[in-house]
């Protein structure tokens, strides 16, 4: 399968939502959006899989993959587009044995030695973060910075994408050819489509007609 290039990837906490989450999820797809990842901690499998089986039908619906966080049963059941690894989580090459080779897998990786070894590790894409700070994963470490992302850029084999803190006001310092990955400033958006429009716009080259000051924050 060839490796996924997600522009803007909806990690979708239901807790964190300050809409129904369907409407979240319809919202970000709206504004650009093309991955929705089901991030569920503290859910059992069994609601994981409940929750995944109503996701799963609305991101069919807007043309999106889904791609399951931690739990690889419940990507299996569900046939989910893809599996998300943390360095805790199953090896990717272990979990690829399950998986096989129609779904990608995605594995966190939080500095350079890692991310390098992604592609090693038969993973299809790795996120690297927390680019910066966030208060949304507990021991995520200190951010990384947009320099050290540069760096990982220029080692991975595999596509990158950035996690951790990102919002409008700073995703335009994420480097080009880098995905985003972002929950709470999409999931506790009042305006999920703005939001994802905004960063979204972050990725294109700037405009030669822009405003040079810059738009919005
Ligand atoms: N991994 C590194 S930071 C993070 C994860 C899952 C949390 C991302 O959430 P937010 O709210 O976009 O900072
Ligand atoms: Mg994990």
């Amino acid at each position: 399968m060839e490796p996924p290039r997600f522009q803007l990837c909806l990690v979708l906490t239901r807790s964190l939502c300050r809409r129904p989450p369907e409407e979240v999820v319809e919202g970000a797809v709206a504004g650009g959006a093309d991955a929705v990842q089901l991030r569920e901690k503290e859910e059992t499998p069994a609601g994981r899989y409940a929750w995944g089986r109503r996701l799963q039908a609305l991101c069919r619906r807007l043309g999106v993959p889904l791609i399951v966080n931690d739990d690889l049963e419940v990507a299996v059941a569900l046939g989910a587009e893809g599996l998300h690894l943390g360095q805790e989580d199953l090896h990717p090459a272990d979990a690829r044995l399950l998986l096989g080779q129609e779904r990608w897998i995605g594995w966190s990786t939080h500095d350079l030695e890692q991310a390098e070894e992604a592609a090693e590790t038969g993973a299809d894409y790795a996120g690297f973060g927390p680019v910066f700070a966030t208060g949304t994963k507990a021991g995520a470490g200190r951010p990384r910075g947009p320099q050290a992302l540069l760096a990982a850029r220029a080692v991975a084999r595999v596509p990158l994408l950035a996690i951790g803190g990102i919002r409008p006001g700073n995703a335009g310092l994420v480097p080009r050819g880098v995905g985003l990955a972002v929950s709470s400033a999409l999931c506790a958006a009042e305006d999920p489509e703005a939001v994802a429009r905004a960063l979204c716009a972050s990725r294109e080259p700037p405009s030669p007609h822009a405003d040079p000051r810059g738009a919005g924050r």
